[in-house]
């Protein structure tokens, strides 16, 4: 078998998805998920010029060594756009061996561990009172774990609390360039503290109870937003510092028995390699079209079991369907599973264009049995929702000085 045709489609059915499309001779063609948010174009510039010409002719079926070769062969090595790249493809390639194989993906990783997958919704609001009520209206759904954002009070805008905006669109002002917003680590822990308080006593000690911080703490604040936070028995805390430098998880582990998560935006088994074999960390938060497909998604869940480290895949609503679907079937299979990240399967434009097999009910998920990953992509209905330029936000402490958003 051979690889005949790879299509880069972007399309945007509300957010941008780079979706790339490997075409065998023998007819049958695999989907992966290349998207990074903000930087879209970059990642379709490098899998046309640079990735699509090396691989026609390939047989699809050899995952591992195109896998090396893309990684290995470039010689510039990791990196977001590169391993989003390599991700696309690899999403692709175990499609395709499940469909010439006639299994879902979850059964060539090993089998089932689980019968379901647990989920974490997300509640965000303007005040605690706004937050808790939202997560009582996902608790009434039938999910037993939640995250919970609040706005800061004295800033504008807060990471996780969409407000009245619609879309992202329109919560990034509809503007050509990235939103400013403001942070103040003093306002935050004021109310962070406040919500988890008002959330045990409110929700109780059933619900698993999560958040983010979205690494706006140094790690000495995070060690005492931790130690802090204790009481409240979280699931985790994520990213509360950045971890460039692994060693700043020492200063906040030594300090607090709060479990903590981290990598949604890491790109290889590297950036988390101490981390995990120094079990500073708890939950990996790894993504398969950010830290380079399934292939890799795999390595990192053995390196993580093996330290007692569990894998919680990131979510969030910029990972394409195929993304997810990739996360239920790894979900499906890792003995050392945590927990998936969840925002629901997407608005109605996202659902047209993207065919999912995934059973969502009491806050679980239930994996495809189709062959391969079991998600499709309407490559003519994507041509309604053209690329529409987007960035992320960029933040800013009170007195001006850039921080991390
Ligand atoms: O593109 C950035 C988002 O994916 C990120 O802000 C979402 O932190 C996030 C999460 O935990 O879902
Ligand atoms: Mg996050």
């Amino acid at each position: 078998m051979k690889i005949k045709e790879i299509r880069i489609v972007v399309c945007n059915p509300g957010r941008n998805f780079v979706t790339v499309k490997v075409i065998t001779d023998a007819g049958i063609y695999g989907l992966g998920d290349a998207t990074v948010n903000g930087r879209e174009m970059a990642v379709v510039a490098y899998l046309e010029e640079h990735v699509v010409p090396c691989l026609i002719g390939r047989d699809p079926q050899n995952i591992e060594d195109i896998w090396q070769y893309l990684y290995k062969g470039a010689y510039w090595r990791r990196g977001p756009i590169t391993m989003a790249a390599i991700a696309g493809i690899d999403m692709a390639l175990w499609d395709i061996k499940g469909k010439i194989a006639g299994l879902p993906v979850y059964q060539l990783l090993g089998g089932k561990s689980r019968k379901s997958v647990g989920l974490y919704a997300h509640a965000g609001g303007l005040t605690i009172e706004d937050t808790l009520s939202k997560a009582k209206g996902v608790l009434d759904q039938g999910f037993k774990a939640v995250r919970l954002q609040s706005a800061v009070p004295g800033l504008e805008t807060t990471y996780g609390v969409v407000g009245d905006k619609k879309d992202y669109y329109e919560l990034q002002g509809n503007r050509p360039l990235p939103p400013e917003e403001q942070w103040s680590t003093q306002k935050y822990l004021q109310m962070v503290e406040e919500l988890f308080f008002e959330a045990r006593k409110q929700l109780g000690t059933n619900v698993s109870l999560l958040h983010d911080v979205h690494s706006r703490l140094t790690p000495i604040e995070s060690a005492k937003l931790g130690k802090m936070l204790e009481p409240y028995n979280l699931m985790f805390l994520e990213d509360s510092s950045i971890a460039e430098n692994q060693q700043n998880y020492q200063v906040i582990r030594q300090h607090t028995t709060t479990p903590l998560a981290i990598g949604e935006t890491y790109n290889s088994i590297w950036d988390c390699k101490e981390l995990i074999q120094n079990q500073l960390i708890d939950y990996i938060r790894a993504a398969a079209t950010h830290a380079g497909g399934i292939t890799a998604m795999r390595r990192i869940a053995d390196f993580a079991a093996i330290y007692n480290v569990r894998t919680a895949p990131h979510g969030a609503p910029d990972l394409s369907p195929i993304c997810f679907a990739a996360h239920i079937h790894l979900d499906t299979w890792a003995p050392n599973f945590g927990i998936q990240e969840f925002v629901g399967l997407g608005n109605e434009q996202i659902q047209s264009v993207f065919d999912q097999d995934i059973k969502v009910t009491n806050g679980v998920a239930f994996v495809s049995d189709k062959p391969g990953l079991g998600v499709d992509f309407d490559e003519e209905k994507a041509k309604a929702y053209p690329y529409k330029r987007s960035y992320l936000p960029v933040s800013r402490l009170e007195d001006g000085t850039v921080w991390n958003w």
